[in-house]
């Protein structure tokens, strides 16, 4: 090794047992010195005659959370893992992994070459590779069968949830729960008591198949893992573990780990692991603004959008005053909040307690004026900007002066709103998504005014509910909504050349959406945004919310329902489509699925590309987890403007202009210099 590694393992010396600490902030992953330190420690091990076992812990707050994810674009040195771990497995004296935080990954699989396992009972134990399109490909699915079964090991490698220690200890992965405060002690005196019983080799354990527990798992998660590989993948290798010796399931999963990291689909979870993480990050603003002090929560609105939004907050134990301006309105909301709430601990998700907890925290007012003692108030009524800046005129009397003043709106000009109030700095956007108890993202919206304080506390508090935020700029629907806005238009375009929704759903299924632009519109409502005139029929939409066909809450939209809600296509629909058709003068023709691509997905590259020119995006990494958390772009194509650097700038201007459609100046540079969004 020709660079000096930094000391991020140590040893110490307790009388007969060595004890290896890695301290790699901020979560001990396996960068190469780390890798280094272990291969050196065991090696002392061995060279001392006076030392009998080995201690393997961490510093810090968590034992090695995985390998280290940003060596895997810039490339590996120093020894690799499996060398690492397989050094610890052959060790002739007893080599112990002492686990707290969470062992993750790369992590777990060095506690699978250690020979035995003793973890605090906080701890949680996972492969979440899986997650990252990858699988534990350091002998993780080789080993962890040997240990746990195949059910249980197929079930964490597939899925990638960790498990708590206890059950960890139930299923023979952890041998021993440590005092929660005396690791470093317990440790020792475990590691001194398997002296005697010598090192047990985790590769040597028997393992028996197992393959209905692999194919229930298949059945069971079909939907949840279509388009994606790795989750295959990982039972491919459990399963070879159950048929072949250990070194060729080894070597079995070696390849298929190659075959999956070199892929695209890695590199696109992988992408998505570091964005969502930079999304936080907020540029131009120092990092130790102070934040605003937010305990106590005004949402104006019970609807759907306001009682989901309020559940966010009840859940995290902080108190919500609700206003509405009809008391029925108000019951009705609370109903619903009260029913999702019993409906969560009907699936053992909640308990009763947890339930009234969180009701407890919850009151109503009819009166605007009930909210003069709230931190954070957010506006969720419907989309009228008279009726919000009335609301935040009357808010600006009653709220107090260190107060956020939030609104839910999905497309209007914050800025506008901000401007009825004598504190513009205290405004901004949060616009949550349907159903907002469930959906993980927020676009939080910086207005021209709104001050760093307000806005760095509006990310604190996103995170506190457990939301993903991405910053945005004021603009017609920011950044989700803006880029829906062209797909939909060439969608409309399509129907009247000849294509129908169903073909132009099925390709967005096919593409990995959860559903396309029309099964989309019948779900939020096709009468979003409509003038509400019948007798005004102007377009196809307009036709179709003249004959009261407003989507699936009426049984009718662009597909036909059944009252089970199981859309057929519509030949009233088609008969519609014809007749504007046919107004067009434009002759129907086939038209292929890749056209379908072009002129619905390359239009949001490029409204993507006209939102970061406009500076509306920070970055982006941002624009790509909006459509993964917001709109569920398929995660295993990392999001637009992921998408568009793999397909190339040039491909998707081409198709463009081979349409006559708009090329933004960013995209088509970036186009003429082989550049990338990401
Ligand atoms: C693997 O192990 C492959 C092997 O099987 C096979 C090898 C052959 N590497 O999430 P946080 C950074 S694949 C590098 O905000 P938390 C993260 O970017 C790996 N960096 O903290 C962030 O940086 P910044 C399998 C990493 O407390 C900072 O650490 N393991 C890694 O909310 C704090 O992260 C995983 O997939 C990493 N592995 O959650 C585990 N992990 O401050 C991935 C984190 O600059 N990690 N960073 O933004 C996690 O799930 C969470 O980070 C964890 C802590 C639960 C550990």
């Amino acid at each position: 090794m020709t660079e000096t590694a930094p000391q991020t393992v140590t040893t110490e010396r307790h009388d007969d047992v060595l004890v290896a600490i890695v301290d790699n902030p901020p979560v001990n992953a396996l960068s190469w010195h780390v890798r280094e330190g272990i291969l050196n420690a065991v090696e002392e091990l061995q060279r001392d005659d006076s030392l009998k076992a080995m201690v393997l812990r961490c510093a810090g707050a968590t034992y090695i959370a995985g390998a280290d994810i940003t060596e895997f674009a810039t490339g590996m040195k120093g020894p690799d893992l499996n060398s690492v771990i397989n050094a610890m497995e052959s060790s002739p004296k007893p080599v112990i992994a002492a686990i707290h935080g969470t062992a993750l990954g790369g992590g777990l699989e060095t506690t699978l070459g250690a020979h035995y396992r003793i973890a605090v009972p906080s701890a949680k134990l996972g492969v979440p590779e899986v997650k990252l399109g990858l699988l534990p490909g350091a002998g993780g699915t080789q080993r962890l069968p040997r240990l746990v079964g195949v059910a249980l090991a197929a079930e964490m490698a597939s899925g990638g949830a960790p498990i708590s220690a206890a059950k960890a200890k139930e299923a023979g992965l952890v041998d021993e729960l440590a005092g929660e405060t005396s690791l470093a002690e317990d440790a020792i005196a475990f590691a001194r008591a398997k002296i005697a019983k010598g090192p047990r080799p985790t590769r040597d354990l028997p393992i028996a198949p197992d393959a209905d527990a692999i194919n229930a798992l298949k059945t069971a998660n079909a939907r949840k893992w279509r388009g994606f590989d790795a989750p295959y993948a990982n039972l491919a290798c459990v399963e070879a573990a159950t048929r072949l010796p250990f070194d060729e399931g080894m070597t079995f999963e070696r390849a298929e780990f190659m075959k999956l990291m070199m892929g695209t689909q890695s590199a696109a979870q992988r992408h998505i692991f570091f964005a969502e993480r930079k999304a936080s990050k907020i540029d131009g603003i120092a990092k130790d603004v102070a934040l605003r002090p937010v305990a106590k929560i005004g949402i104006i609105g019970a609807g759907t959008m306001g009682g989901g939004i309020a559940m966010n907050f009840l859940s995290k134990g902080l108190p919500v005053t609700m206003i509405e301006t009809a008391q029925e309105a108000l019951d009705r909301g609370v109903a619903t909040i009260r029913k999702n709430y019993e409906s969560t601990a009907a699936k053992g998700r909640m308990t009763s307690e947890q339930v009234e907890g969180a009701m407890g925290l919850l009151s109503t007012a009819l009166d605007l004026t009930e909210l003069a003692d709230c931190d954070l108030i957010i506006e969720a009524v419907y989309e009228n900007m008279e009726v919000k800046k009335e609301i935040f005129t009357k808010l600006d009397a009653i709220a107090k002066d260190s107060a956020i003043l939030a609104s839910n709106t999905s497309y209007l000009d914050i800025d506008e709103i901000a401007s009825v109030t004598s504190c513009p700095e205290n405004v901004l956007g949060l616009h949550f998504f349907s159903p907002a108890n469930v959906m993980k993202l927020l676009e939080v919206v910086r207005g021209a005014k709104t001050a760093d304080d307000v806005l760095a506390t509006a990310m604190a508090v996103a995170k506190k509910i457990g939301k993903v935020a991405v910053v945005a700029g004021v603009c017609h629907g920011f950044i989700g909504n803006r880029m829906l806005t062209p797909r939909q238009v060439e969608a409309m375009n399509l129907l009247m050349e000849g294509a129908t929704p169903q073909q132009i759903d099925k390709v967005h299924v096919e593409f990995g959406m959860p559903m396309g632009p029309f099964q989309m519109s019948d779900l939020a409502g096709v009468d979003i945004g409509w003038h509400r005139d019948p007798a005004r029929i102007e377009s196809i939409r307009d036709a179709l919310c003249a004959e009261g066909r407003f989507g699936q809450k009426t049984g009718a939209g662009f597909y036909d329902y059944d009252d089970k809600r199981n859309p057929s296509p519509s030949a009233r629909v088609q008969a519609i489509i014809d007749e504007f058709a046919a107004k067009s003068g434009k002759p129907k023709r086939d038209i292929s699925d890749e056209e379908i691509i072009e002129r619905t997905l390359y239009p949001m590259v490029n409204e993507g590309a006209k939102i970061l020119a406009e500076g509306k995006a920070q970055r982006a990494s941002d624009v790509d987890v909006v459509w993964i958390y917001g709109y569920g772009w398929p995660v295993y194509r990392g999001g637009p403007m992921f998408w568009a650097d793999l397909e190339g700038a040039d491909k998707i201007v081409a198709g463009l202009e081979k349409h006559g459609l708009e090329v933004a100046p960013l995209l088509k540079e970036k186009a003429e210099t082989k550049g990338r969004f990401n």
